[in-house]
């Protein structure tokens, strides 16, 4: 048996307490406001996964194609010992990266906030790959981060374009703590949609199927099962609007006539006008130029910009 250890750097009860305070604040402030991180309880991540299955959802493919192709030149230049993921998730697309990356690699640390993501994740690696060593952590990376002394030179890869998810102040914050965590010789592999015509980025958060809209609208089932409140998403609409000037695309659930929900947990009543919305998503999209400039302002630079044959998503490798 290969070793695994699971290091929980989140306190059991950290989820219920971020939760209470970001739904205290974001449901009483206006506009409203929810971080999308609440998406992903288990009925949200299969919802997810099921958007990287749509015909308009490119974003996953796109870097998957990227990740197949440029594999051993990330495996050349790095020579990686030991690979850090964030935001893990279910680690499908890194078995690429894991391929390309032994015999050299001798440790995986997924790092996620969702548990069963990380063990169900493991232990299937565990079974194709006795070598490897896999230590896991249960941790929120926006928070700073303690990696395991696993040997070097490290990769830490952070995919799928999730970076988009954090507003520009945010981005900086998380870049530089990304920074800390790296020594000389170590790098950075960072997944970015990138900007395109506006049609084909409303059609992949706002599909045919309906996917992205229950998405959408599990956010308002998990506040009510977690803090045992009456939203009925049958009440919201979903919305995906491409803001053009900051150049990212916004979720929100828009309430379909003047509405009163009850959060029993948090003891208040919110109020919401016929129309009025709660933003529960910001996609921001890049261009070469703004990650080189995002990266350098953390002090790592910009060594390689791959992007898939139709120019939709990058993969860039960074180095402190
Ligand atoms: C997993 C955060 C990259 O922003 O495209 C998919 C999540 N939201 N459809 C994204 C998402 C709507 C996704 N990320």
């Amino acid at each position: 048996m290969s070793p695994f250890l699971l290091t929980r750097t989140l306190p059991e009860d950290a989820t219920d307490a971020d939760l209470r305070t970001d739904v205290l604040h974001g449901l009483t402030r206006t506009p409203k406001v929810l971080p999308p991180k609440w998406f992903y309880d288990a009925r949200g991540s299969e919802l997810f996964e099921e958007i990287t299955r749509l015909p308009e959802y490119y974003p996953t493919r796109a870097e998957r194609e990227i990740l197949i192709a440029r594999a051993p030149e990330i495996a050349a230049a790095t020579r990686a010992r030991t690979l850090v993921e964030l935001g893990s998730g279910s680690s499908e697309k890194t078995r690429h990266l894991l391929d390309a990356l032994a015999p050299e690699l001798d440790s995986y640390v997924p790092v996620d906030v969702s548990e069963s993501a990380l063990t169900a994740a493991a232990s299937s690696l565990l079974d194709e790959r006795p070598a490897l060593s896999v230590h896991a952590l249960i941790a929120d990376f926006t928070r700073g981060l303690a990696l395991p002394g696993t040997p070097g030179p490290r990769l830490v890869a952070f995919l799928g374009g999730t970076i988009g998810n954090l507003l520009p102040d945010e981005r900086a914050v998380f870049l530089k703590s990304v920074r800390s965590l790296l020594a000389p010789g170590d790098a950075l592999l960072l997944g970015t949609d990138l900007v395109k015509d506006e049609e084909t980025l409303i059609a992949a958060y706002d599909d045919a199927q309906g996917v992205t809209a229950a998405f959408n609208k599990n956010v308002l089932s998990v506040i009510d099962r977690e803090l045992g409140a009456d939203f009925d998403p049958g009440d919201f609409d979903h919305v995906a609007v491409w803001d053009r000037g900051h150049e990212w695309i916004e979720m929100r659930l828009r309430a379909r006539s003047a509405l009163t929900v009850k959060i029993r947990e948090l003891d208040i009543a919110v109020s919401f006008e016929a129309g009025e919305e709660i933003r529960t998503e910001v996609s921001a999209k890049f261009r070469r130029e703004g990650v080189r400039r995002e990266l350098a302002g953390a002090g790592l630079n910009l060594r390689e910009w791959w992007t898939d044959e139709g120019e939709r998503f990058a993969l860039s490798l960074a180095a402190a």
